[in-house]
């Protein structure tokens, strides 16, 4: 397994001299400190875990964190020195990379007041020629979104919601300290990071993001998944590029600075990082183990393997169980996709199995590293120290039901108005101006966000007419499963109508109304999630209108 590394093993020691005092970083640079760190040494955290609810008197209640994000030295690796990072935490000392795993439970609102204790100064590159967070007075804008959560505009992050150190600064749509998630959405997988406008993929990056999961016990126990602390795993993978001292790089020069001082279009780290760490590895017992695997790199895409042929079954992706599991040996993982798999250890036939990488970067254009294998970490299978009793329940009792399971169009339970949703484009200052004539159409209950069709329209007179024409009660096109925040970019030259249909996502189906006003101020944005697009401005407001 070994010989399959990405790298020949070369065993350079490196000094601790700073990149500013010695040569310019170059690709090869990157590479050379990649390729003297060596595989597997490092054994997988588990970051800390965050309880978003309080039990009293035998039952559980709400109850309010405080997280702050700091600046600190992380170890990679190692052989690496430690490394500069942005970081959240309950304390500095506490603060992780990635950050604490927030465990909240369905049904019970959370409050997470996020404080900013981060310098004056970014440590990376960051372009401030497009709209961008900017204090006039210095300090790092952050505001951090919790990624595929239902949650009152005034908690969702809105990039324009920013705020520097001691709330010194603050953007056009900040408005409190204290964020409330309502978590009346499915069971789920979401994560949480930073959204300060044109900051995103600097922020990210330094290590401004965290997984936060929803958990229904009821549900969760009929399903006879692996749970608990040990076998319930995360799994936060990030490409990350250090240089020789330890810090973590982003490329400053653009990549046609005849065009663009900065414009890089996407990230591609020379290194895998698994929890924070660079290519680690995990033991487990020879037992089925659940593994949350979430891909948090700018833009690499990951196909995932193991190295010996076990299968993963999927049983669900972001935010929600799937309707069946699906048994497959490869997944394909876009950033800040999560899938959320069974591996069954206890049918291992090797001791030692790679997880594996084979996605062509960009994705799927680029090359394919022919023959040649990325770890992302190992799994070393143990002598069972116990049998393995376990059986999966069928996974259809995993499935919420929905108001309309089949997406037949039929039963359309839409308790639903239509909400007209305008969509913006930056007009070059900030906050971005309208689209002069775009929209799109959808309904409230929003969760499942499925792009049913697309289709040009000329002129405002045209949109709003086909918006007028489409009643709630309408059949519409079936809509893909799964759930994403990602539509379809507005065009600015065109108008173009995206039929929507946003699906009730509150646990037992129906059409209950949001516990929020979903057209509050500031609204929402909506945004391409290769953090270096949403970066060069690929990013949109998007509100709720009626
Ligand atoms: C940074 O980007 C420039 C422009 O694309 C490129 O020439 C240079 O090699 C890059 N540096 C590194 C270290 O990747
Ligand atoms: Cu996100």
């Amino acid at each position: 397994m070994r010989a399959m590394l990405w790298f020949p093993l070369l065993f350079l020691v490196y000094s601790g001299y700073s990149s500013a005092a010695g040569p310019p970083v170059t690709e090869e640079s990157l590479s050379e400190v990649a390729a003297s760190l060596k595989m597997y040494v490092d054994e997988l955290p588990q970051m800390p875990r965050l309880h978003g609810y309080s039990i009293s008197k035998g039952s559980v209640t709400p109850t309010k964190l405080t997280i702050g994000m700091y600046e600190k030295d992380w170890k990679f690796h190692r052989d690496l020195p430690p490394t500069k990072v942005f970081v959240y935490g309950t304390s500095k000392a506490a603060a992780t990379f990635p950050g604490p795993a927030i465990e909240a439970i369905q049904g019970v609102p959370l409050s997470v007041t996020w404080l900013n204790f981060l310098p004056r100064r970014h440590f990376l590159p960051w372009d401030p020629t497009i709209p961008t967070a900017i204090p006039k007075r210095g300090g790092v804008p952050t505001v951090v979104h919790l990624h595929s959560g239902v949650n009152p505009p005034h908690s969702d992050g809105s990039a324009l919601a920013w705020f520097t150190a001691g709330f010194k600064e603050t953007g056009s749509a900040w408005s409190r300290a204290t964020y409330t998630y309502p978590n009346v959405q499915h069971s789920g997988n979401l994560w949480y990071h930073d959204h300060a406008l044109g900051m995103i993929p600097a922020n990210l990056l330094a290590g401004l993001l965290g997984t936060y999961t929803i958990r229904d016990p009821v549900l969760d126990a009929k399903l006879n998944l692996p749970s608990g602390i040990e076998f319930d795993r995360q799994l936060v993978i990030a490409d990350r590029s250090f240089t020789k001292d330890g810090s973590l790089y982003l490329n400053a020069t653009g990549v046609d600075p005849s065009v663009h001082p900065q414009w890089h279009p996407e990230f591609f780290g020379d290194v895998i990082t698994v929890n924070g760490k660079a290519w680690p590895y995990m033991k487990v017992q020879r037992r089925k183990y659940r593994l949350r695997i979430l891909n948090a790199g700018n833009a690499r895409y990951l196909g995932l393997s193991l190295s010996n042929g076990l299968p993963f079954t999927v049983v669900a992706s972001d935010s929600s169980y799937l309707p069946q599991p699906v048994v497959t040996s490869r997944l394909l993982l876009a950033p800040s996709e999560i899938t959320d798999v069974i591996v069954d250890f206890s049918k291992s036939k090797t001791r030692e199995i790679e997880l594996q990488n084979d996605a062509q970067f960009p994705f799927p254009a680029g090359e394919l590293l022919a023959g040649v294998v990325e770890g992302c970490h190992e799994d070393e299978v143990h002598h069972p120290l116990r049998r393995d009793q376990q059986r999966l329940r069928p996974a259809r009792a995993a499935v919420h039901q929905r108001a309309d399971p089949a997406g037949s169009g039929d039963g359309d339970a839409e308790a639903g108005d239509d909400r007209a949703v305008e969509c913006h484009k930056p007009h070059g200052g900030q906050p971005p101006a309208p689209y002069p004539s775009g929209f799109v159409q959808g309904h409230q209950g929003a969760g499942t966000f499925g792009a049913g069709g697309l289709q040009e329209l000329h002129g405002e007179e045209e949109g709003r007419a086909e918006v007028q024409r489409q009643s709630p009660r309408r059949r519409r096109p079936r809509p893909r499963s799964g759930i994403r925040e990602d539509v379809e970019e507005c065009r600015e030259d065109r108008t173009r109508k995206h039929d929507q249909r946003h699906r009730q996502v509150q646990p037992g189906g129906g059409d209950k109304p949001f516990p929020f006003d979903a057209t509050a101020e500031p609204g929402y944005v909506y945004h391409c999630h290769i953090l270096d697009h949403e970066g060069n401005g690929m990013i949109r407001p998007l509100k709720l209108v009626s």
